[in-house]
């Protein structure tokens, strides 16, 4: 199999530079060491595949009232309860229901309907605790 052998050799040759690159650098190591200091990316509303979102309740109050998601996608919210009372999710159009006890976190996943605009809440606090969730 003459490709394989060829690939082999690529590869060889490669890690043979890398090895190089590494042993000669000292002068420059400074720069590599900060050149894999990669911010992590944060993932909003995308394709396919689980979107992951947050949502913290904090002093009877929700940290986000309105998401942008994709209609058909599948996430899964993450909520954390910073209070000392328990709290709800509640988006309907999604079918998600999820209580989340004092001082807790609780994830729940849905799939985002049609296009449209719907509300979610907190079941115990309706009026407080209220956001919007724009599906397009
Ligand atoms: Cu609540």
């Amino acid at each position: 199999m003459p490709r394989r052998g060829m690939v082999i050799g690529v590869l060889v040759g490669v890690l043979a530079l890398a090895a190089a690159g590494c042993g000669g650098g000292d002068d420059n190591g400074g720069a590599s060491a900060a050149a894999t200091t990669a911010a992590p990316a944060t993932t909003a509303a995308g394709g396919g595949g689980d979107n992951e979102l947050q949502l913290t309740a904090s002093g009877t109050a929700w940290d986000t009232t309105s998401f942008d998601l994709k209609a058909g996608s599948s996430y899964t919210l993450e909520v954390t309860n910073q209070d000392s009372l328990e709290h709800n999710f509640t988006f309907a159009a999604g079918d998600a229901n999820q209580d989340v006890e004092a001082n807790e976190d609780a994830k729940v996943s849905f799939t985002a309907p049609a296009a449209g605009s719907y509300p979610f809440l907190c079941k115990y606090h309706p009026s407080a605790m209220k956001g919007t969730i724009t599906v397009t």
